[in-house]
């Protein structure tokens, strides 16, 4: 589990390596979560406001599941570090199984393209 502060905000990530399978259950009440592979398993990373670059927490262009399990708004995930590129929102209490099925664009789709996570956009 490591525990980083940045610009005054926690910022929380856990599980990153490749020990055992995380499941919906990891990602606590109030964060929102970014897992390795579908159907929310593998390595994961999460934050209750945000992560700026997630290729600090070794989950660049990683994530394929999401889960927003937030208590108030949407998260909203982004193709590039600091908000920048396509993006991506899922209202509270939403999970994506398989970003393979997220069209980011015509020909590409967000399966391992996620670099940062804001909440409350
Ligand atoms: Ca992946």
């Amino acid at each position: 589990m490591i525990v980083a502060m940045a610009a005054g905000l926690c910022v929380l990530v856990g599980g990153t390596t490749t020990a055992s399978a995380a499941s919906l259950s990891d990602c606590g009440s109030g964060y929102a979560c970014l897992y390795d592979y579908k159907g929310h398993s593998g390595s994961y990373a999460k934050f209750h406001s945000y992560i700026s670059y997630l290729g600090n927490f070794n989950m660049d262009n990683k994530a394929t599941s999401l889960y927003n399990n937030g208590n108030n708004c949407t998260a909203s995930f982004y193709q590039l570090s600091s908000k920048r590129g396509y993006r991506l929102d899922l209202q509270k209490g939403y999970v994506i199984y398989n970003l393979a099925n997220t069209r980011m664009t015509s020909s590409k789709t967000w399966n391992n393209r996620i670099t940062s996570g804001y909440y409350c956009q």
